[in-house]
């Protein structure tokens, strides 16, 4: 049986017309003795539809609902092609990706392919000349629907043509190829008949968004041929192979580069249809081509670690107030922008403030500044709204498009392109959104805390830290919950927020701190851990006493490695195992052992008198909060 994988993506099955175009590919490979996967993503327009819709209903939608969500986009389009190959007497049928089953890993938004069942599929294909099967979608071992983020349908088509042993993968685009470069920019664009897959990963990171790189690393990884071809005419395309001898001698294959681009700002453009026609139509009638139109209604500025350590953070507050446009910082980004600005929504990502994550899925234009976006940032990025413009400063190249694909990138130093921007003097006009988000902001801060006799809740007890800091203080802040309600309630004024991140280096804030204190004994610094963290430098007290350094230690203690404990108290864990510090020493003791005095806090009608001593001591100090196990990061 010689099979072949055909996969569409969503312009080319948006509507009947197009279909009959898919039916027409999927004949002639019919004719040339292929038993036939068509790979079909949902219609254009429809996941983000369903993105918008799940945004009305909740603020924060359950991730895994979410994704019972957008498999349907999938389901519709293989019951309608199959419809119109039934009806063509084509003996066809569709498959979802959890009939397969294509099994997945449990990180919903962007799971990953774990197996696909070829037998179940062969099976299938003595029976059928077509199975129409739904991309980018599968299902965990225990039942529940997953998808697999942004490209994820050229990732499926890839997964099953290596399941298969398929002669080849077509995936076909609105291009007939991959060009040595943007045609569009340059007249003697040639397309390229074979492509490496290293070239070709090369090729897709540096903006040529023929494949998503995902679905390349994938191809490569299981050796399968991908050809790259247009739906709309019959050339064969370009080829995406293993490199061969007669490759290896070409040292350059393509260029991805932009000439002569213009950039223009039109600032108060009245919200009426023909509008943009009246703009656009004379600029195409001059030959103008209009390569990009950034048309924001809802931006976002994001303030990443870059912002922080290339010192631009006067520069970011200056061109946010400017623009009037709304702030989310990461993890990295905590200081980098005032926790208490009008402008900030909050922290972004999987422990972060609704607001601020509510911003990041529903904006059409982000602007991510020094932020690499990893997992931690964005919980999923399929959902972020897929037509978003997406504007990409950082200083490393490598960063570009590692994470997820931007529209623009602008590699350089934070705080030049920053002024450079202001120079500019754009402004957002984006009143409504911006007012929506600082509702959303106020509602989310007047959450009370939760209380327990015999324990203080640690959002409070930053809060009332971060408003008795001095401006110019620095925190070091180690992992675990401790890091996540430090990034969430600490609201700093300014002062230099310090931590691994993603990283996660436990035991890293002592030692830090002692670092700073070293290069700047002036500065105030405090240090924020947990009973695990501070467990794994704390002989760092050695260097203390032997410094004679003036920090001020504030220990979270809950008996427990809380954010592991927190994430195994959940799905898909049948419960924490292996988390509990029943070893922990009597930390007051410990102190006293090198010197340093301490004072215990677990009562929270004591916490504002508690801070004012700790931080009014001389010298040192261990502050030691007496926390609930039973606490997680987003109460
Ligand atoms: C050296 C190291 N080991 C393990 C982990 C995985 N890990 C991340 S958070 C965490 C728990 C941290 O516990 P604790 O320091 O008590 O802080 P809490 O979460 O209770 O605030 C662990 C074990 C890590 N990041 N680093």
């Amino acid at each position: 049986m010689r099979i072949l994988v055909q996969k569409f993506g969503g312009s080319s099955v948006a509507d009947l017309e197009c279909m009959k175009k898919v039916r027409g590919k999927v004949r002639e490979a019919l004719a040339e003795g292929y038993k036939l996967v068509v790979v079909l993503s949902a219609r254009s327009g429809r996941t983000n539809a369903l993105l918008e819709m799940a945004y009305q209903w909740s603020d924060e939608p359950d991730p895994a609902e979410m994704d019972v969500l957008l498999t349907t986009g999938e389901q519709e389009s293989v019951a309608l092609f199959s419809m119109l190959l039934q009806d063509d007497g084509i003996k066809a049928r569709s498959l979802l990706g959890f009939q397969l089953p294509v099994l997945t890993d449990g990180d919903f938004g962007s799971a990953r392919i774990q197996s696909i069942d070829a037998a179940m599929l062969r099976r299938e294909m003595e029976k059928y000349d077509v199975l129409v099967m739904a991309g980018f979608q599968g299902c965990t071992a225990e039942g529940r629907l997953t998808t697999l983020g942004r490209g994820g349908s050229d990732t499926s088509a890839v997964a099953v043509a290596a399941a298969l042993g398929s002669v080849e993968c077509h995936i076909f685009t609105d291009v007939d190829g991959v060009y040595t470069t943007d045609p569009r920019l340059c007249g003697e664009a040639r397309k390229i008949e074979r492509i490496s897959y290293e070239e070709m990963l090369e090729m897709s990171s540096m903006g040529a968004k023929v494949l998503q790189i995902r679905s390349v690393e994938f191809a490569k990884k299981y050796k399968v041929p991908v050809r790259v071809r247009s739906t709309f005419s019959s050339d064969p395309g370009t080829l995406v192979t293993q490199e061969d001898d007669m490759m290896e001698s070409v040292l350059v294959s393509g260029i991805a580069y932009d000439k002569d681009q213009a950039r223009v700002t039109l600032c108060g453009i009245p919200d009426k249809p023909g509008i943009s026609a009246a703009i656009f139509v004379p600029l195409a009638e001059k030959g103008v081509l209009v390569d990009m139109i950034v048309q924001a209604e809802k931006p976002l500025l994001i303030c990443g670690g870059g912002v922080v350590r290339g010192r631009a953070d006067r520069e970011f507050r200056e061109f946010a107030e400017k623009l009037d446009a709304p702030v989310a910082i990461t993890v990295m980004g905590g200081g980098g922008f005032p926790g208490g600005h009008p402008l900030t929504t909050g922290m972004i990502g999987m422990h972060g403030a609704p607001s601020a994550n509510r911003a990041m899925n529903a904006a059409d234009l982000l602007l991510l500044i020094g932020a690499r976006v990893g997992d931690r940032a964005i919980m999923s990025p399929m959902g972020l709204s897929q037509s978003a413009t997406i504007i990409h400063i950082d200083i490393d190249p490598a960063e570009i498009g590692k994470n997820m694909q931007s529209t623009l990138p602008l590699v350089g130093n934070a705080k030049v392109i920053l002024q450079q921007l202001m120079e500019r003097g754009a402004r957002a006009d984006c009143g409504a959104w911006r007012e929506a988000l600082q509702d959303l902001r106020r509602t989310n801060l007047s959450r009370g805390y939760p209380a327990k006799d015999g324990y203080v809740f640690p959002g409070r007890l930053l809060r009332l830290l971060g408003e008795r800091l001095k401006e110019d203080a620095a925190v070091c802040v180690d992992v675990g919950q401790n890091q996540i309600w430090a990034c969430k309630h600490l609201r700093l004024r300014g002062a230099r927020f310090l931590t691994s991140g993603g990283l996660g280096t436990m035991g890293y804030a002592l030692p830090c701190a002692v670092g700073v204190k070293t290069a700047q004994p002036e500065r105030q610094v405090a240090v924020i851990c947990g009973d695990g963290s501070f467990q794994m430098s704390m002989n760092e007290l050695a260097a203390v006493k032997a410094g004679g350094f003036d920090l001020k230690i504030v220990l979270f203690r809950n008996g427990v490695l809380g954010l592991v404990n927190q994430i195994q108290s959940g799905e898909p864990y049948h419960g924490p195992f292996g988390v509990r510090l029943d070893g922990d020493p009597d930390f007051a003791a410990v102190a006293a052992a090198y010197g340093i005095p301490s004072l215990t806090l677990r009562d929270e009608a004591r916490v504002e008198e508690t801070l004012d001593r700790f931080l009014g001591m001389e010298g040192p100090c261990l502050l030691i909060a007496e926390v609930s196990p039973a606490w997680k990061t987003s109460d």
